[in-house]
C-alpha cells in the first residue's frame, strides 16, 4: 500500500482546472484544496476542533521550527505530529529549506547543505536532504516536502541554473534517505526562478525523479503577479497529470482561481490567519479593515454571504470592540471567518469545475470581489 492515491475525477475543458481526491492515511481530501497554515503546529489562534469545523482536511506544519522548537524527538516520543497537536486529519510538513533562507541569519548553502543561525537562540545549526527527511520521518505527517532551495528574486540566470541543479540533486538524496515510504508521500519540488527554459529543465529533471506529486516553489516570492501566473502556466504542461500538483506558499482569493485554471491542485497560505490578527478579513465584497470608524456601529456580520459560526453570532462592531480592545478572542473569531472563507471558496470552486462553470464563478466572484476579470 503507497502512503497516496490522486484520482482525477474532472478536467475542464475550457480551462487546465482538475476536480481530484487524494488519499493519504489521514483524510481523504478533495481537490482542489486549500491548506491552512500551523506553522509551530497551531494555525495560530485556532483549536483543532476549530479549524475542522472551518472545513479544512489537511494543514501545513514547518520542519524548520518543530526542529528548533521542541525539537521532532519531542514529537517523535509521544506518537507523531497527529497526537503531539491533536488533529486527526492530514499534515503536511514543508521541509524546512525555505524558512532557512527566510527567517535565519547568516546562511551559508553548500553542495552537503545549509549551515545557519537559529533565529530563537542564534545557535549555528545545519539542514541537508537527510536532515530534513530525518526530522520529517520523525514527524510522521501525511506529505513531506523535498529539501530544496528557493532562489531569491531576482537573481541572475547563472545564479538559478546552479541552484536548480543543485535542488535536484538533493531530490535525489532526499529519495535515498526517506524511510517511512509506506504512511509518507515524499512530494518533489519544481524550482528555476522566472525563467522559462530553467523551469523546463527542472520539471524534466525533478519529474525523472518519479515523485508521487509535485510542488512549484520559487514562486510568489516578490515577482508581479502576472508573471507568477505565466510562470504556472507554462509549468503545469510538464508535470504528469495523474500526480498532484502544489502552489507553494500561494492562497489570496484570486491566486486560488488564477493557479486552479492554470492546473493547480494544492495551494497554503498564511494569509488569512496573518491578516486575521491585524484585524483585516476577506468577504464576498472585498478585504474589511475593521478597525476603520465605519464599522463602529456596523451590527452586520463581517460578510453577509456566509455561513461561518462568526457570521451568525457576531456583528463587525462587537468584533472592532474587542480587536481595538486588545482582547484575543477578537483574532480568534476574524482567524476563524477567513480560513472558512478560503476553505468555503475552495468548495465553490469544486462544485463549479465539475458543473462545467469555473470561469463563470470566477467572473462573478470578482465583479463582486471588486476585481476586473477580463
Ligand atoms: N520551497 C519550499 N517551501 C516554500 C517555497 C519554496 O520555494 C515557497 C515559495 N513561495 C513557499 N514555501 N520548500
Ligand atoms: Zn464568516
Amino acid at each position: 500500500m503507497s502512503a497516496l492515491q490522486f484520482q482525477l475525477l474532472k478536467e475542464s475543458k475550457d480551462s487546465m482546472a482538475r476536480r481530484g481526491r487524494l488519499t493519504t492515511p489521514h483524510a481523504v481530501i478533495e481537490t482542489p484544496v486549500f491548506m491552512p497554515v500551523g506553522t509551530q503546529a497551531t494555525v495560530k489562534t485556532l483549536s483543532p476542533e476549530e479549524v475542522m469545523q472551518t472545513g479544512a482536511s489537511i494543514i501545513l506544519s514547518n520542519t524548520y521550527h518543530l526542529h528548533l522548537r521542541p525539537g521532532e524527538e519531542i514529537v517523535r516520543e509521544v506518537g507523531g505530529l497527529h497526537r503531539f497537536m491533536n488533529w486527526p486529519r492530514a499534515l503536511l510538513t514543508d521541509s524546512g529549506g525555505f524558512q532557512v533562507f527566510s527567517l535565519s541569519s547568516t546562511r551559508k548553502i553548500t553542495e552537503q547543505g545549509v549551515h545557519f543561525r537559529s533565529h530563537i537562540s542564534g545557535a549555528p545549526l545545519f539542514i541537508g536532504p537527510e536532515e530534513s527527511i530525518a526530522i520529517q520521518n520523525a514527524l510522521g505527517a501525511d506529505i513531506i516536502m523535498a529539501f530544496d532551495e528557493c532562489p531569491p528574486y531576482p537573481a541572475t540566470r547563472e545564479y538559478v541554473s546552479d541552484s536548480l541543479a543543485r535542488t535536484t540533486r538533493w531530490a535525489k538524496r532526499c529519495q535515498t534517505a526517506h524511510e517511512r515510504t509506506d504512511d509518507q508521500a515524499l512530494f518533489g519540488i519544481v524550482q528555476g526562478g522566472m525563467f522559462r527554459d530553467l523551469r523546463a529543465r527542472a520539471a524534466e529533471e525533478i519529474t525523472a525523479l518519479d515523485f508521487p506529486g509535485y510542488a512549484l516553489g520559487g514562486l510568489s516570492v516578490g515577482e508581479e503577479k502576472p508573471l507568477m501566473y505565466e510562470m504556472v502556466e507554462f509549468t503545469t504542461p510538464f508535470l504528469p497529470k495523474d500526480r498532484p500538483r502544489y502552489l507553494m506558499g500561494v492562497g489570496s482569493p484570486d491566486d486560488l482561481f488564477e493557479g486552479v485554471l492554470r492546473g493547480i491542485d494544492m495551494f497554503d497560505c498564511v494569509l488569512p490567519t496573518r491578516i486575521a490578527r491585524n484585524g483585516t478579513v476577506f468577504t464576498s465584497r472585498g478585504k474589511l479593515v475593521l478597525k476603520n470608524a465605519s464599522n463602529a456601529r456596523d451590527y452586520s456580520p463581517l460578510d453577509e454571504a456566509c455561513d461561518c459560526y462568526v457570521c451568525k453570532n457576531y456583528s463587525r462592531a462587537y468584533i472592532r470592540h474587542l480587536l481595538k480592545a486588545e482582547e484575543t478572542f477578537g483574532i480568534r473569531l476574524t482567524s476563524y471567518h477567513n480560513v472558512h472563507f478560503l476553505v468555503t471558496l475552495m468548495a465553490q470552486i469544486r462544485a463549479a469545475i465539475e458543473e462545467g462553470r469555473l470561469l463563470a464563478l470566477r467572473k462573478t466572484f470578482f465583479e463582486n470581489y471588486g476585481y476586473q476579470v477580463e
